[in-house]
């Protein structure tokens, strides 16, 4: 592709919207343009690496036997009403009526519309077991979008879906899409980790999630860096049993706090550390008070207290919820002397003495507080977030804690939808069962962005050669020089003959304008054809990944491309 015919609108400054250096040099690049909020339109050179990640994500599909399909974005209502899920989602869930005031919406994932086609073209266990796939838009009507491609309300995503007989066969769809995962990701050339993951609203009894480490990433991992064990910190479990020094309980006093509420304002009044304060978080769990104790230190994981207790419905108590049941403003709830709340407690508070905590009564707390002296705490779970240095569940080595962008995420759904669907098969014995379903989504346009904020420097991108737009960029540096240009023109097809993707900037522009473009588009590979060709007939070739440049000559130039390209496909 000749530079002068193509069409990437670089751009010299950040532009103010872009937060995340992705979204900046996505912009900056020429890469995409934003059309609206979370809402974007992908340019030639971003268009083309959307297609590679989108072909090697295609490519793994079909080795693990995924046959592809394409759904419709635009679902019929009904669907949704069959799982109940029309009426569960937010404004997220686009809605809107045709012209028969049919509902419809545009679709967030697919699980309703795969499941309805399988219900009414598999019949028999012979069919089975089945994986279906496609690679197309999604919309998500975010509330807050942000980070370009990162967090966008239209987005591309590849998503699939198993159908198997029982949930050994689901185990075995599960492990082919998670190995299909890690060949996909490792193509792209990215530094990934599986992690244990929650299922979340989509429910299911497993999961893993995908993440590209990134200290931009929005999620936190807790890895062990012994025995590999890896979850999200909202799974991740900490084996640490607290051994508090045991001493004597000391009587029971209220003490004023005034306008100190916060843990670190309350721990610098009392002059204690945050440990030996107790924070009362009062949630509302499927319409049910209850009283959450947790160490000052420490940060209640909403999605372990979600599960601890099974619940549908669970939300922190509004300040009027509150004041009503502690009869204090928010700040100094506490678990004495209260009344009409379930109290239950994270395992970090079994055996802790001479505690402090909220007086149920404005700027007021207790000290040397006991249980079961002072209070009954009902159940203790494990109801915190690990923090670093906790030990790994598996091998009792210290964890640590890294940031990732979330790029995949496998499920084993089981028959939920299947069977608010209906959907059944004949099995061997000739009995209607519902299809045991996994469900596998990748953020495609997500990769993208990962991608660069794995693989970035000061000047631009660095493209990992697999999902590069081009592998090559040409640089005739002095356009006017009929030797230089002509030299270029055979160069320029000859890399091509080779089946190099080129992109040669024969522009009428400076040199110093084509090696910031160069840098910026991140293309693996720069050929300076300048001075040194016209002096020594040797040809300058800088690896933008390391900056190394090296004098070839053609041949050795052309031979060294070939090599670098073939060996890093990636196939
Ligand atoms: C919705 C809306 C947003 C959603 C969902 C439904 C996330 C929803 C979870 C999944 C699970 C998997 C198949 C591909 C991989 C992920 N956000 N999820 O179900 F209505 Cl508005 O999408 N689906």
């Amino acid at each position: 592709m000749r530079l002068s015919r193509y069409f990437i609108p670089t751009l010299r400054e950040d532009p103010a919207e872009a937060e995340v250096i992705s979204h900046k040099l996505l912009l900056r690049a020429g890469m995409i343009r934003r059309v609206a909020s979370g809402i974007y339109t992908f340019l030639p050179l971003g268009l083309r690496v959307l297609r590679k990640v989108e072909n090697i994500v295609r490519e793994e599909m079909n080795r693990a036997g995924a046959l592809e399909v394409l759904l419709p974005l635009v679902q019929p209502g009904e669907l949704w009403q069959e799982t109940g899920r029309w009426d569960k989602f937010g404004k997220e869930l686009l809605r809107f009526k045709d012209r028969k005031e049919h509902d419809f919406c545009l679709g967030p994932t697919h699980e309703e519309v795969i499941t309805d086609l399988v219900r009414g073209e598999v019949r028999s266990y012979r069919q089975l077991p089945l994986i279906l796939y496609q690679i197309a838009t999604k919309f998500r009507d975010e509330i807050r979008p942000r980070f370009g491609l990162m967090r966008g309300r239209e987005f591309i995503m590849k998503d699939a879906y198993s159908f198997d007989a029982d949930e050994k066969g689901l185990d075995k769809s599960y492990w082919l899409m998670y190995e299909a995962y890690e060949r996909t990701f490792k193509r792209c050339g990215l530094k990934f980790r599986a992690v244990l993951a929650d299922t979340g609203a989509i429910g299911g009894s497993e999961s893993h999630e995908f993440m590209v480490l990134a200290d931009t990433g929005e999620d936190v991992i807790a890895t062990c860096p012994a025995c590999g064990y890896a979850a999200n910190l909202e799974m991740a479990e900490a084996k640490r049993e607290f051994s508090y020094p045991d001493e004597p309980e000391k009587p029971l006093e209220k003490v004023a706090t005034p306008e100190a509420k916060r843990v670190e304002e309350v721990t610098a009044f009392l002059g204690v550390p945050p440990e030996k304060l107790v924070k009362t978080l009062i949630y509302v769990v499927d319409g049910q008070p209850h009283a959450v104790l947790i160490r000052g230190d420490h940060e209640l994981n909403e999605i372990k207290l979600r599960k601890a207790l099974g619940a549908e419905e669970l939300e922190m108590a509004d300040p009027e919820t509150v004041e009503k049941l502690t009869g204090a403003p928010v700040g100094f709830a506490g678990p004495v002397r209260i009344s009409g709340v379930k109290i239950i407690a994270d395992k970090a508070i079994w055996g802790l003495k001479n505690f402090i905590v909220g007086a149920n009564e404005a700027d007021a707390h207790y000290v040397n507080v006991n249980y079961p002296r002072d209070f009954e705490i009902e159940a203790f779970f494990d109801l915190r977030n690990v923090t670093e240095g906790d030990l790994c569940p598996k091998c009792g080595k210290p964890l640590e804690l890294v940031r990732g962008i979330e790029v995949g995420h496998v499920f084993k759904l089981g028959t939920k939808y299947s069977e608010a669907m209906g959907a059944t098969f004949l099995d061997a014995e000739g009995k209607e069962r519902p299809f045991v379903m996994g469900c596998y989504g990748i953020g495609v346009s997500r990769t993208m962005a990962a991608a660069i904020e794995q693989n970035h420097d000061e000047n631009g991108i660095i493209w990992p050669i697999s999902i590069a737009p081009f592998q090559v960029i040409l640089l005739t540096l002095n356009p006017k020089s009929t030797t230089l240009m002509e030299f270029s023109e055979k160069l320029y097809k000859e890399l091509e003959a080779q089946g190099l993707e080129v992109l040669w900037d024969e522009r009428d522009e400076r040199p110093g304008v084509k090696f910031k473009d160069a840098d910026l588009i991140g293309i693996p590979y720069q050929l300076v054809i300048g001075k040194t060709f016209e002096k020594e007939g040797k040809l300058e070739i800088k690896e933008r990944a390391t900056g190394e440049k090296k004098l070839l000559s053609e041949e050795e130039a052309l031979n060294f491309l070939k090599e670098k390209v073939k060996t890093t496909s990636g196939e």
